[in-house]
């Protein structure tokens, strides 16, 4: 039974940039809360939340990982996440588990890439934000107008609740007991820090407001906690507090406000879950009581090859209890809770039951999986968290297997890492008999193909990928075709009329049946939709598939005796080919958007090639540290291969990631190309 109740608790993830410091500041809030006894580093590999094998070897965090700490009666679960722009989706998946998303950022650095995404992404879900600068140590570090450029970059609203004394080396709080002892702070002062967060807060609240400024009464910490913990939710206050994650600076302060000010599960927005599919889903409420049926959601699955699957989950409502039995989606099958785990890291503590607002796991549930809403009741069968949008794995590499005979291996892992990251995606195109694998960027597919090797042991060869085009029409057109054959016995038969008309951009392909009077019988239309399937699929003018396209079959022919399904199917297929070329079909390309972080002396030479490549810049933002980040769109047929050009203009300081924008099409060249290097297949009809 957990010591602990769930106004106990405090969900927090630590997001941010990478080399922030977050990992290093977890391993401070651990010993600082006595869970070890000294601190691992993220340099020596000893670091509780950087655990994995890959990370060690790298120094940087690949992947989420989970720690919890009790603290003065509370229970805090902590999310260390991974901070480069190649893992953001891992960070982001984590982000319904907790209530406080907490932004590092590093004093030293400024604000950068991770920071912009994660304050937007956290604002978007509506969780509280609190921005924590880390590395007030640094000699380099300029408090003062990192934090002007904070409020300048994400608002007023950014507000201190401590500040940085003695060049860096402690804290001091300007909120629980703002006058207590009067050391002179670095910048700015206890009571102008204190009076701004009291009136941003007190705005909420008219009340208090009455007593603060009618009678000049001085407000205490508790009174303001429901007003806090409103404006918290509200977006109405980001506290930003400094720590030193080596030094210990500002770490028992942090733990402080983690559970004095921080939303428990109860005072934070409830994410938002739906019931139903599709365009009927209602929004469906969730209450952190442990009467109410049990509902979790899985946030992150990570497969070991020797210990299995580990499916990790925040209860929402209800309890869960070992040897409980509970439903995965809308399965109707239950599985049983043989183990339940609290995380440590790598470790993992079994317990007997976990309550409301609670991070768990369980272990070896084969169909766990990520996004997974699990329950114990049918009554909750359709319900699923309104989705995250991950950015779109755009960055591709074609792979082949080096050694025969390890083809099946090669798939078996990499099913198992797609099922690990929402960000990565493998693709077979039959058509072309080619294995893509796809991620952010150049450094989130190494890592990939680095676990590859060293944990599953398989190896293969990569080239660029053949860039993903597609056909559209920009025309109605309408055509028919009558397939008829005669050979020897019984002959085949069939005639299709059909129209074609282009759809809105990203809608796909439809198909309508208006045949009436049974021209052509009911149990063919589905051979005529095959055909027609066939020919989308494999593309008409350039081997590619086609989209957003709307096919109404309208009008056809019969045979009694001769007509069958291959006959219906070899008509549609060739009526809709003939119409698509009457439809002024033209060939589509993806164009993505491109964040690029370079270092300012090579800003020119990236906006020189940029253009050349047929991209377009929309935002040059100057960071500090010496970098910009520019942003733009390109077509992804040049940039295909974009990373050792940036290597070479950068001299390897530049980095940059992508994803999907949408589709244009090409320009008429390229168009001219991509037909006259299709040789199609002749069907034998
Ligand atoms: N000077 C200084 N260095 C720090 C501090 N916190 C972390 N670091 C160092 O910054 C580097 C990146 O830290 P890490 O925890 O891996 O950052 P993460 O990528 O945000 O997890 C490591 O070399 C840490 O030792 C700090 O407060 N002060
Ligand atoms: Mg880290």
């Amino acid at each position: 039974m957990a010591t602990y109740t769930t106004a106990d608790i405090r969900n927090i993830a630590l997001t941010g940039h990478g080399g922030a410091g977050k990992t290093t500041l977890a391993e401070a809030l651990l010993h600082h809360a006595g869970v070890i006894k000294s601190m691992g580093s993220v340099e020596k590999g000893t670091a509780v939340c950087d655990f994995d094998a890959l990370e060690k070897k790298h120094q940087h965090s690949l992947d989420s990982a989970i720690v919890s700490m009790d603290y003065h009666g509370g229970h805090i679960n902590l999310i260390d996440t991974p901070g480069y722009p190649d893992f953001i989706g891992r960070a982001m998946a984590v982000l319904p588990a907790v209530e406080t998303c907490a932004v590092v950022i590093n004093a030293q650095a400024g604000i950068e890439m991770t920071t912009h995404k994660l304050m937007q992404v956290a604002k978007e879900r509506k969780l509280d934000r609190l921005i924590i600068i880390n590395k007030i140590d640094h000699p380099d570090a300029d408090l003062q107008s990192l934090l002007t450029s904070i409020q300048e970059t994400f608002g007023s609203e950014c507000l201190p609740v401590n500040l940085p004394a003695n060049h860096g080396s402690q804290v001091v709080d300007c909120f629980f007991q703002p006058k207590a002892d009067g050391i002179k702070t670095d910048f700015s002062s206890v009571e102008e820090a204190h009076t701004q967060i009291i009136d941003q807060v007190i705005e909420l609240d008219e009340v208090l407001m009455q007593i603060y400024l009618e009678q000049g009464e001085e407000i205490t910490p508790e009174q303001l906690h429901d007003p806090f913990e409103q404006a918290l939710r509200e977006d109405h206050l980001v506290p930003v507090c400094f720590v030193s994650a080596t030094t210990g600076a500002g770490i028992p302060e942090l733990l402080e406000l983690f559970a004095r000010l921080m939303p428990n599960p109860m005072e934070g927005n409830t994410p938002e879950f739906l019931q139903g599919e599709g365009k009927g889903a209602k929004p469906f409420e969730i209450h952190p009581h442990p009467q109410l049926h049990a509902l979790a959601h899985v946030f992150k699955v990570s497969i070991d090859p020797y210990a299995g699957k580990l499916g990790m989950f925040r209860i929402h409502q209800g309890r869960i209890a070992r040897d409980s039995q509970l439903f995965i989606g809308d399965a109707r099958k239950p599985f049983k809770v043989g183990h339940l785990l609290k995380l440590q890291g790598k470790q993992n503590i079994e317990i007997e039951s976990a309550i409301p607002g609670d991070i768990c796991a369980v272990a070896k549930i084969e169909d766990i999986h990520f996004d997974a809403v699990i329950h114990d009741s049918h009554e909750e069968d359709h319900i699923h968290l309104r989705s995250i949008k991950f950015p779109a794995p755009m960055y591709g590499l074609a792979i082949e297997v080096k050694s025969r005979g390890d083809e099946q291996k090669i798939s078996d892992a990499l099913h198992k890492l797609q099922a690990e990251d929402p960000s990565f995606l493998v693709e077979h195109h039959a058509s072309l008999n080619e294995t893509v694998i796809r991620g952010l960027g150049e450094l989130h597919l190494r890592m990939i193909l680095e676990k590859l090797k060293d944990t599953y042991n398989v190896e293969i060869d990569t080239h660029p990928p053949r860039i993903a085009y597609c056909e559209t029409i920009t025309t109605i057109a309408e055509s028919h075709y009558r397939h008829k054959k005669q050979t020897g016995g019984a002959g085949q038969f069939g005639e299709v009329y059909l129209r074609i008309e282009p759809l809105p951009r990203g809608e796909g392909f439809e198909f309508v049946d208006e045949v009436v009077g049974g021209v052509i019988p009911r149990q063919f239309i589905p051979a005529v939709e095959k055909g027609v399937r066939q020919a989308v699929e494999e593309g008409v003018i350039s081997g590619h598939p086609l989209q957003d396209i709307r096919v109404t079959v309208y009008d056809g022919k019969y045979h009694t005796v001769d007509s069958k399904e291959v006959a219906f199917v070899s008509a549609g297929k060739k009526a809709f080919i003939d119409a698509v070329k009457k439809a002024r079909p033209v060939i589509l390309e993806p164009l993505v958007n491109i964040s690029i972080m370079t270092p300012n002396q090579s800003m020119g030479d990236i906006t020189a090639d940029l253009s050349v490549r047929r991209g377009r810049i929309t935002d040059t933002v100057s960071l500090s540290g010496g970098i910009t980040n520019i942003r733009g769109q390109v077509p992804l047929s040049e940039i295909n291969s974009y990373q050792s050009q940036l290597k070479s203009i950068t001299g390897g300081a530049g980095s940059f990631s992508i994803e999907l924008s949408h589709y244009d099409p090409v320009p008429a060249r390229k168009q001219q190309e991509l037909i006259a290097e299709f040789h199609p297949r002749e069907d034998e009809g």
